[in-house]
């Protein structure tokens, strides 16, 4: 016998069980429901518009079973939806209005959503809404998974720290534009205390593709390079399909997260690096502001940090035949950069005691045929570091000395003198010191391990932009054993402070 509490709604061709079904098709009214719906495969429960299904427990949706709701469905318990793919659940409202943590299951695309719990709502399953949602009370944690909006989708109600979507995990609230336009993001975190702390971006210009998004998630901490005075909450922004965009951004914060002064912050986009700061804190809208962003990324408030610029000056023996000038690299078919760009280098900053750890990094600069390499240093990075240079296949290279990141420029020469890396160790070619190349393998010494990929694209008549292409012509052949047999022979390797 079937638990007498549960309404269990199976195949209608086969069992004959449609009253349920049936009574919600033809009546416009509140259907109650028992301790439960149990919906099986094969079989749908529909509710028609106008009609409300009142349901004091759980509804379980079996793989094979279908919900099709015109009307409204009143949840009280969890919503159980255990297809496998995102099932469509109608175009009607259910409200969510337990009195205890209710569970949304599966991945479910809605029509209208509203929430009207205190105890809140978890999302176990990526999430679409196309209608209103509305937030009454609660919250709706998201955790690992997406809550999307779609361009006709709005929020309703007031959104505050009881009523919001908590966005604290690796999830995101995305928001799908048809065109131009503002969305605010009721976002918000519930570590330790919760808070409200929506996004509001609008979208000046753009095109937007089908299936674009615009996503945000936060945290209710500090981003790691945070220092001085600074706010304890950072907000992620992703996009997709929304190509050339413009777009205005207003970041509500409460005080309680500022750390320091209030009037010290700017809005400052940590990632992608280098960092950049836009305008100072609106200290009695507590709101943090961008205007023009033709990128997202990540996003808090921090005091302003001058902007410092290292401008190194490096020859890869890989690229250079004297006459302070290197060629450019090459692919199968040209030049692999644009311009004056020879090839690229990453940079990094190691701090100057033991374990010389990683201080910054690695960062990707382009290296022009005259040697110079500038680009900018995060603000953060103030003390002293030693500078280490590296190539797709040239000997890892620090600076002879570290040097201070106090000021705002940072000038370093490598090739003026051999003391200028560390351990002396660069190649004197043609009154200018290089950095070594021949290093294919990336293991920090030239030698017969480098040879055997190197033979083996020589042998395929290998092209392209490769690590085995030791003189940078952009195909692998004899010519390029000759850096290699000559720096093995010298036993060539890095040369590290330890
Ligand atoms: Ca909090
Ligand atoms: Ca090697
Ligand atoms: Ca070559």
């Amino acid at each position: 016998m079937k638990d007498l509490d549960t309404v269990v709604i199976k195949r209608i061709s086969k069992i004959g069980l449609c009253w349920v079904a049936t009574l919600c098709l033809l009546l416009s009214t509140i259907v109650p429901a028992k301790a439960g719906i149990v919906v099986t495969s094969g079989s749908t429960l529909r509710v028609s518009a106008g009609t409300t299904l009142v349901n004091s427990g759980a509804i379980t949706l079996k793989s094979g079973g279908a919900i099709t709701n015109l009307g409204t469905i009143n949840v009280s318990g969890n919503l159980d939806n255990q297809n496998a793919s995102l099932t469509d659940l109608g175009s009607g409202t259910f409200l969510f209005n337990g009195a205890s943590l209710q569970n949304v299951n599966g991945q479910n695309t809605f029509g209208n959503i509203t929430i009207n719990n205190a105890a809140s709502i978890t999302l176990n399953g990526n999430t679409n809404v196309n209608g209103t949602l509305t937030f009454t009370e609660g919250l709706i944690m998201i955790g690992a998974n997406n809550l999307l909006l779609g361009p006709s989708a709005s929020v309703s109600g007031s959104p505050s720290s009881m009523a919001m979507v908590v966005a604290t995990g690796s999830g995101e609230f995305r928001k799908s534009f048809a065109s131009a336009g503002s969305f605010t993001f009721p976002v918000g975190d519930n570590t330790g205390a919760a808070e409200y702390s929506p996004v509001a971006i609008v979208f000046t210009g753009g095109s937007f593709g089908s299936d674009n998004y615009a996503g945000v998630s936060l945290a209710n901490a500090a981003y790691p390079t945070s220092t001085g005075n600074y706010l304890n909450r950072y907000w992620a922004i992703s996009q997709s399909g929304i190509a050339g965009f413009t777009c205005d951004a207003i970041f509500q914060y409460q005080v309680a997260d500022v750390i320091g002064s209030e009037s010290q912050l700017f809005l400052e986009r940590v990632l992608p690096e280098p960092p950049v700061y836009l305008n100072a804190a609106n200290t009695s809208l507590h709101q943090l502001t961008a205007t023009d962003l033709t990128g997202f990324g990540t996003f808090t408030g921090a005091q302003f940090l001058a902007i410092k610029t290292l401008n190194l000056t490096l020859f890869l023996e890989s690229l250079y035949d004297g006459g302070s000038i290197m060629r450019k690299a090459q692919n199968a078919s040209g030049h692999q950069y644009a311009g004056t760009i020879a090839d690229q280098v990453s940079i990094e900053f190691h701090n100057t005691t033991i374990p010389y750890t990683l201080a910054g990094g690695p960062y990707i600069v382009n290296v022009n045929t005259d040697g110079t390499a500038t680009f900018t240093v995060p603000s953060s990075l103030s003390s002293n570091y030693y500078i280490v240079a590296m190539h797709r296949n040239s000997i890892e290279t620090w600076t002879g000395v570290p040097l201070s990141f106090s000021g705002s420029t940072v000038d370093y020469n490598f090739t003026t003198s051999a003391s200028q890396a560390f351990g002396s160790n660069l190649k004197l070619i043609s009154g200018k010191y290089v950095i070594y190349g021949g290093d294919v393998n990336q293991d920090g010494v030239v030698d017969a391990g480098d040879m055997i990929p190197l033979d083996n694209d020589a042998a395929n008549f290998a092209n392209g932009y490769l690590s085995t292409d030791t003189n940078g012509d952009g195909s692998v052949n004899s010519n390029d054993q000759t850096i290699l047999q000559n720096n093995s022979t010298l036993f060539i390797g890095k040369i590290i402070p330890q």
